[in-house]
């Protein structure tokens, strides 16, 4: 602490914002989303600025400081926590709108922006962040960037390599690195602003983001139902990419198992009578709002003609729509209340991605591992996810962490992934929870390129913390 004291003294300006010493206020940071990783920061500081954040990252570069930045702290694979004793580099004061331009979409943000507010002002511009998920109210852009976050709408507006126009980010050594463009084409040598797009901070701190943003659909339509079969969904699946194709927004997946801890935890009425083994949440967004419900509701009744859907219902104002959304985006919050929950989140070829649960479900009950009862540490395995983009989120949802159920599930699910040639992480990134595991989804030849541009960027990393692969949560500088 007194060395930490000393830092203050030495240049106040660099750590204007600083939490330093009562522990409690140190605890939001020290701790995830999960109650999973512990940090164990003395410091925490947020830079107002791109040039404070240059001038505390060359400060830690030149007296050997490891650093972990943080955005809202609401990532799933522990990368924002400081596990060792990092300086928490917290974006929390980079929040300002930069600049918006009505006729091209290009917004540019600070990166400590929240996604629910940067959204809120493009709606008054009728216009819509191409990006949304379920931490919306605390998550920052930065943080979303860094991720390369997927979310719900990936189907439609597509990922964040394709969005992002540009990006100001601070290198470990303080150089800031100003390439915000605004330009959708710009094909002047390497696209660089890409390593930092899903780099999870590993070579460097995003303070700006220039992205394109599309105009705010007129009219969105949302219908929830039913199905006995993944079979059936996936022939839901193409149904809806041939029946509604331009304008399908999301198209996401549930299993009853999650739908079943959801209802116990919230006790809301279900939307459909009777238990299904799989639900759907389809979304459209157009432009004309009577072609679409019309679409949407032909759709519905020919896959339940077809008896490819068991039951289905249709939101019929925005009330209903967003009831329907929370028996989707409520999954990861309902699933913490009984203790703990291992999360994989997995893309796999189509055709197999639920087998998944039911092979972890299997092995875990096999074991005598999940009951009703306080005494099992299993309360029950659930899928769920985008299905629209192959990407399944494998939940185990525990009275708590407990090691003979780690040791059930990894690394058999990791060795199931890699079987299907599917990949560890679609889209939470690696943090510490998934890095020891990178090579079940790269070639030690994509490892050893992805190590070269780490130490190219971040030379004097590899003191002490430093292990053999990209660790999120260590970027020393
Ligand atoms: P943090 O958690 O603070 O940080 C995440 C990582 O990025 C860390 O490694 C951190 O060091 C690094 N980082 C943060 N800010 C910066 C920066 N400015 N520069 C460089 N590195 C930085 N993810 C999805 O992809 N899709 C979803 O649908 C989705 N839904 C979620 C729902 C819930 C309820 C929750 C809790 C999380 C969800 N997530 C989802 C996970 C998470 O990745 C996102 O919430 C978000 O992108 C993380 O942003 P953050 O600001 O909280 O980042
Ligand atoms: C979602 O799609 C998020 O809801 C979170 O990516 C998934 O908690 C999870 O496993
Ligand atoms: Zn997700």
């Amino acid at each position: 602490m007194t060395f930490f004291k000393n830092l203050l003294q030495v240049d106040s300006a660099v750590i204007d914002g600083v939490s330093s010493d009562a522990s409690d206020d140190l605890e939001p940071f020290n701790s995830d989303w999960m109650k999973k990783y512990r940090g164990n920061t003395k410091l925490v500081v947020k830079p107002g600025s791109t040039e404070e954040v240059s001038k505390i990252l060359k400060y830690c570069n030149d007296h050997m400081l490891a650093v972990v930045p943080q955005g809202g702290n609401s990532g799933l694979v522990g990368g924002s926590v400081p596990v060792f004793d990092e300086i928490v580099v917290n974006t929390t004061r980079l929040n300002s709108i930069r600049s918006f331009d009505e006729v091209s979409g290009a917004l540019v943000v600070d990166a400590g922006c929240i996604l629910e507010v940067v959204d809120r002002f493009l709606a008054e511009k009728n216009h819509i962040f191409p990006l949304d998920l379920g931490a919306k109210g605390s998550c920052h852009i930065g943080g979303n960037v860094a991720t390369n976050a997927g979310g719900l709408r990936l189907l439609r507006y597509g990922s964040l390599h394709g969005n992002v126009l540009g990006i100001e980010a601070v290198l470990p050594d303080g150089t800031i690195v100003d390439d915000l463009s605004k330009l959708r084409k710009n094909n002047t040598g390497y696209d660089l602003k890409q390593l930092f797009i899903g780099g999870e901070g590993t070579i460097g701190i995003i303070t700006g983001v220039s992205i394109l943003c599309p105009q705010r659909p007129k009219a969105v339509n949302v219908a929830f139902f039913g199905l006995d079969s993944f079979n059936k969904v996936q022939r839901a699946f193409r149904e809806a990419k041939g029946q509604l194709s331009e304008i399908l927004s999301a198209f996401e997946l549930m299993d009853s198992q999650s739908q079943d801890l959801v209802h116990t935890v919230t006790k809301k009425k279900r939307p459909l009578e009777g238990d299904h083994p799989f639900y759907c949440l389809v979304e459209t967004s157009g432009s004309n709002s009577e072609h679409d419900s019309e679409k949407l509701e032909r759709f519905l009744e020919n896959v339940m003609s077809e008896e490819i859907v068991s039951d289905g219902v249709l939101a019929q104002d925005e009330t209903q729509m967003q009831a329907l959304w929370s028996w989707r985006e409520g999954i990861p919050e309902c699933l913490g209340h009984w203790g703990g929950v291992y999360k994989y989140d997995v893309s796999i070829p189509i055709s197999e991605l639920y087998q998944l649960v039911h092979d972890t479900r299997e092995r875990l009950s096999a074991a005598g591992l999940i009951g009703s009862e306080e005494s099992y540490p299993v309360v029950d395995v659930v899928g769920y996810g985008h299905m629209g983009d192959s990407n399944l989120h494998l939940n185990i949802a525990t009275r708590r962490f407990d090691k003979e159920v780690e040791r059930r599930l990894e690394p058999f699910v990791y060795e199931w992934i890699a079987q299907r040639h599917g990949s560890i992480s679609a889209e939470h990134g690696l943090g510490i929870a998934k890095k020891p595991y990178i090579g079940y989804s790269r070639s030690q030849t994509m490892i050893k390129l992805m190590k070269q541009i780490k130490n190219l960027y971040d030379p004097v990393s590899c003191h002490g913390l430093c292990s053999p692969v990209l660790l999120p949560a260590d970027l020393v500088v």
